[in-house]
């Protein structure tokens, strides 16, 4: 590809796309693109530096007497036009991440609300309630009677329940019954429990508009409301509803990277975030009359495969094969192999139109919320979903049959086991009769697990491409923290092939015996963005059990998303701070340090019994801040020396009697 750097008279090496990933099959194709002259993210990033003072939050636009940039070396020298500090200007920035990425989270929640509304109704014969036991087990949850009712009954209070989640003005949104009853007892004294995601958003850009909330402190309240808006709501519904509708995830072995895709086949990806659409290409794809359609032009039959959230999400719960993550999107249609890419909303990047053009790629666009320019639109309906894949799929065969373009699939192939979820743990840990996280809680107390950690979020080319998520899992696995993953980190693990249960090896002693013992991998895949969600479950459950605290704050638990890029993961690190996770980003912070918002997200809001946030860029750092997280918080539970489980027999029974 020309580089810009010299057009512009600045010399600037691009540098080899071996330095920008540790995928090779995203090195094979960056290194196909550039001999085809095609641009992809990673160059832009390589030749865009990114402006400083965004990058610190140092800067404000609210307002046109502005914008005004504060200096962040020196950042309580100057004050905006309209007197606002630094602090208010950087809290009031956060706070709209925030925002933003709660809404996407919401908006998806509730499309899954509008679905399973309409299925309820009857209104759409296509899809149906899967999993009848999660919609009782949901309905339970929420304090709803399931007890000599019919599905049809429970699935409309269900659904009259879940809809305050957004809609509510006033109160406590329903999931709250999940938390633990200490944790709930810190966020209303701080006044956070959330009321309804909409209201929280909105207040949260009514709070954050030109000359309205002016302290970060109260800011950042809102913010973290908001933000538990989004976990404990919009993003926990998305998933409930979308286990009701197409089924919980159980262990379950899926193909990931390039290599799933196969020159002698039409190739389907779907990508994006809502599983609507690509549970209805699943059906498309296995339609007869599609199949001998795509035989007739010549191919072996129709491939279908994820990439992304939605991808992952299909994967868990289907076994679809996966092609990569959020990096690879637009290295995958420098295969020429790809018939379509059909896309719904969420992490699209706008740049794959152009390279999908270059290699006379379809991309189509499905949802009424994201259109691209220079890609086909076809509306995805709720209620006929099937014509639009159906239509979909008809255009990918004769793509295939006009094939002009050399096809290069790198052949790189991860087999592992993703679709842990938080149902399934329990019953893996403790069997059909005694399901339950006993096992996991005991094993952290006697010391075998050290402790658990949320490995999660994007990927970006600001850093070598999907390097620090699995320099970061190694780490933490050698020191004997089990490891719970989703989205595009989960991705990067299984294509270093740690989603397996034969990498207990690589394993401290401790957790090595654990995962030898149940057969599971030391790294646990609970599928896309939406689902860290699961992993808050699950923390409440370990709460519930018993034995390691009284609240999520307690636990020891840490988080990380070492390559994050989206407002999305803002919101959701927010919401794990606010839960009471200690949680670590990397790339970079987008505020100044030695201020004191800075202070109050990386101290202050421990101390007022939540989580906080951490920082480091390096993969062993973060590690090594995690773990010292996790060995304060078991010192603090009094099991900071291993301990082995004591089996009581019958004389000690007897002594108790
Ligand atoms: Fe500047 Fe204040 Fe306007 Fe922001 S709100 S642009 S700091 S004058
Ligand atoms: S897709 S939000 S890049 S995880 Fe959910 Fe991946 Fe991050 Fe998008």
């Amino acid at each position: 590809m020309p580089d810009k750097s010299k057009e512009t008279g600045k010399e600037k090496k691009m540098p080899h796309p071996g330095e920008m990933t540790i995928c090779e099959a995203t090195e094979q194709m960056l290194v196909k693109a550039r001999k085809d002259g095609v641009e992809t993210a990673f160059d832009r990033a390589a030749t865009m530096k990114a402006c400083p003072i965004g990058a610190d939050s140092a800067c404000c636009k609210h307002c046109s007497m502005g914008p005004c940039r504060l200096n962040a070396k020196d950042p309580y020298a100057k004050v905006g036009v309209c007197g606002a500090t630094i602090d208010t200007i950087m809290a009031r920035n956060f706070a709209r991440m925030v925002a933003s990425g709660a809404s996407a989270h919401t908006d998806h929640g509730m499309s899954m609300l509008d679905v399973f509304r309409e299925v309820v109704n009857g209104n759409i014969p296509d899809y149906k309630i899967k999993d009848v036991l999660k919609l009782e087990s949901v309905a339970r949850s929420v304090g709803i009677e399931v007890e000599g009712r019919t599905q049809e009954d429970i699935a409309k209070e269900l659904y009259e329940e879940l809809e305050r989640t957004y809609t509510q003005v006033d109160g406590e949104i329903p999931f709250m019954k999940r938390v633990p009853a200490k944790t709930l007892e810190t966020w209303r004294k701080q006044g956070i429990v959330p009321r309804g995601a909409m209201r929280e958003i909105m207040e949260l850009m009514h709070r954050t508009h030109m000359g309205v909330d002016q302290h970060y402190e109260n800011i950042t309240r809102q913010c973290s409301r908001t933000a538990l808006s989004d976990g404990w709501g919009g993003s926990m519904v998305a998933t409930e509803i979308s286990d009701i509708l197409f089924g919980t995830p159980v262990p379950v072995a899926a193909d990931v990277n390039m290599g799933v895709l196969k020159e002698n086949m039409v190739n389907i990806i779907v990508h994006g975030h809502e599983p609507n659409l690509f549970e209805s290409m699943l059906e498309s794809v296995n339609e007869p009359t599609l199949i001998q359609a795509a035989r007739d032009a010549g191919a072996d039959g129709i491939n279908l495969v994820g990439m992304c959230c939605s991808g992952a999400e299909m994967m868990s719960r289907h076994g679809v094969p996966h092609a990569g993550n959020f990096m690879s999107t637009e290295a995958i249609l420098v295969t020429g192999a790809v018939d379509s890419m059909a896309v719904d909303v969420q992490c699209i990047k706008q740049g794959l139109a152009k390279v999908a053009e270059c290699y006379g790629t379809y991309l189509f666009t499905t949802n009424p919320r994201c259109h691209i320019e220079g890609a086909q639109h076809i509306e995805f309906h709720e209620h006929t979903p099937k014509e639009t894949t159906d239509e979909i799929v008809i255009k990918s065969i004769s793509r295939f049959k006009s094939r002009k373009m050399p096809v290069e699939i790198p052949q790189i192939t991860n087999t592992g086991i993703h679709g842990f979820s938080h149902e399934y743990i329990n019953y893996m840990l403790g069997g059909s009769f005694r399901g339950s996280y006993t096992p996991l809680n005991d094993n952290i107390i006697n010391g075998r697990i050290r402790g658990v950690a949320g490995v999660v979020g994007c990927t970006n080319p600001r850093v070598k491409h999907d390097e620090v998520h699995v320099e970061l899992v190694k780490e933490l696995i050698k020191n004997d923290v089990l490891v719970l993953q989703t989205g595009c980190s989960q991705i990067s693990l299984a294509k270093a092939g740690l989603l397996t249960p034969e990498a207990a090896y690589l394993a401290g002693p401790g957790l090595r015996e654990v995962c030898e013992t149940v057969g599971m991998p030391p790294v646990l895949g609970m599928g896309s963005c939406v689902d860290n969600s699961r992993i808050l479950v699950a923390a409440a459950e370990m709460v519930n059990v018993g034995g390691l605290g009284e609240s999520i704050a307690d636990l020891p638990a840490a988080g990380a998303a070492p390559e994050w890029m989206s407002e999305k993961a803002i919101s959701i690190g927010h919401y794990f701070v606010a839960s009471g996770v200690y949680t670590v980003f990397g790339v970079t912070f987008p505020i100044v340090e030695k201020t004191k918002f800075h202070d109050l997200l990386f101290n202050g809001l421990e101390q007022q019994g939540l989580g906080k946030w951490g920082f480091s860029p390096d993969p062993r750092e973060m590690a090594r801040m995690m773990i010292a997280h996790i060995d304060k918080k078991r010192k603090e539970l009094g099991i900071d020396k291993a301990r082995e489980r004591v089996l009581v027999d019958m004389s000690d029974r007897r002594a108790m009697a």
